[in-house]
């Protein structure tokens, strides 16, 4: 561990919507929980002086620069996290692995194969060298869903038969939503599939222990064409209020189908056209012995049928994932008490600090990051040629 008295130094690249989750997990991490290491926020990057200079006062950052180069490169800073679209991912991780530092990357790991393909291989080559890294995957780190993997890996619901995934938004109904970056392929890669779709991918994979090895998909870009918009806009963003209009190059939603290696069958929707539906990330599994679901609208609670139970005892039962023994939990509130949304990337920072700290190998690491960077990949091939079954690409070749 490179750290200065048991102090790990972040820097961190970007400060919009993730930067200012992660900078809230970052500040609020060391003091919920007692671990090997404190995190210190040392600086933060962004391209305009002005902007990232008000962003470091607001979100508690020591210092500021424009230069992600000159961050990831100095010697007082021991992890770089990078909150950034994902056009910029790889370029920031394969310098900040380069320079031997810790890196925590927000999902999806990158906007191509390809590109995730080398930080994968570069993040392998840095362990040798003791650095670790980390895809930022948050909602593996709800207690609930932390629950549900422990579950399944109990063997609570026997065989998995099905596993049925959604996650629904409603942000861009408006055809004069502007043409923010989100809906832009160059910066984003892909629109819903890439941004929401790549979280219930990991999150079946990551509660099932399966992978999926071939899809058949459909995906569609609804509203062709936006206005351009403001200078800053992010999921609220403006129209500028002029007439000039640009393409949208990614889509507004993917649904598929897939096969995972464990026998079960998979049915998988992202989509930013679902109205009323604002964050709805769903997740049921059914297998042999009951079925569990999860709904992130509900997040504290987990749904839960026990076919093992004597028949006139049998129906849904709601776990109230609140109580100390339950993943996370002990360091936070009294039992009953709730938790929210940022308390996943506080969780996230937690164990990539006990990682760092030991030694441990973090998870989901880039080679499973890249994993799923292959699942969106074969979602995009089996839609271009009109749903044809795609095998997912093995990560190793
Ligand atoms: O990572 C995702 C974002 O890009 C988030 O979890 C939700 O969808 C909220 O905003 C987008």
């Amino acid at each position: 561990m490179s750290t200065t008295e048991n102090e790990l130094r972040v820097g961190m690249v970007g400060y919009a919507f993730m930067g200012a989750a992660h900078s809230q997990a970052w500040r609020t991490v060391n003091r919920v929980y007692d671990l090997p290491a404190r995190a210190r926020m040392v600086a933060v990057c962004g391209r305009d002086a002005g902007k990232v200079a008000e962003a470091a006062d607001r979100l508690g950052w020591e210092e500021h620069t424009t230069d992600w180069r000159e961050l990831v490169n100095r010697p007082d800073i021991d992890i770089v996290d990078i909150c950034t679209p994902g056009d910029s991912h790889a370029e920031i991780a394969l310098a900040a692995l380069a320079a031997g530092k810790h890196v925590l990357c927000e999902k999806p790991l990158a906007n191509t194969v390809a590109e995730a393909r080398e930080m994968a291989a570069a993040a392998a080559t840095a362990r040798a060298g003791g650095a670790l890294s980390m895809c930022g995957f948050n909602y593996r780190r709800v207690p609930a869903v932390a629950l549900m993997r422990q579950l399944v890996a109990d063997g609570r619901l026997g065989e998995i038969r099905h596993v049925r995934a959604s996650y629904l938004q409603d942000w861009i109904v408006d055809p004069q939503f502007p043409l923010v970056w989100r809906l832009r392929k160059e910066v984003s890669g892909s629109g819903a599939l890439g941004d929401i779709g790549a979280h219930i991918i990991d999150l079946t994979q990551y509660v099932t222990g399966q992978q999926i090895t071939g899809v058949s998909a459909v995906t569609e870009t609804f509203v062709k064409e936006r206005p351009l918009p403001t200078e800053s806009s992010g999921l609220a963003a403006q129209a500028d209020g002029a007439t000039a209009t640009g393409p949208v190059t990614v889509d507004d939603a993917a649904v598929f189908v897939a096969r995972l290696d464990g026998g079960a069958l998979g049915t998988y929707e992202a989509t930013r056209f679902a109205t009323g539906r604002k964050n709805a990330l769903r997740v049921e599994i059914n297998g042999s012995l009951g079925t569990l679901a999860f709904d992130l609208e509900r997040l504290n609670e987990l749904e839960y049928y026990d076919a093992t139970r004597p028949v006139a005892e049998q129906g849904f039962s709601r776990i109230l994932v609140t109580e100390s023994e339950h993943p996370y939990l002990s360091a936070w509130w009294p039992p009953g008490h709730i938790i929210g949304y940022e308390h996943s990337f506080t969780h996230q920072m937690r164990d990539f600090i006990e990682a760092v700290a030991t030694g441990a190998d973090p998870s989901p690491s880039f080679a499973e990051a890249l994993q799923v960077q292959l699942v969106l990949d074969a979602v995009v091939q089996s839609a271009e040629l009109g749903s044809s079954w795609t095998k997912v690409e093995p990560a190793l070749t």
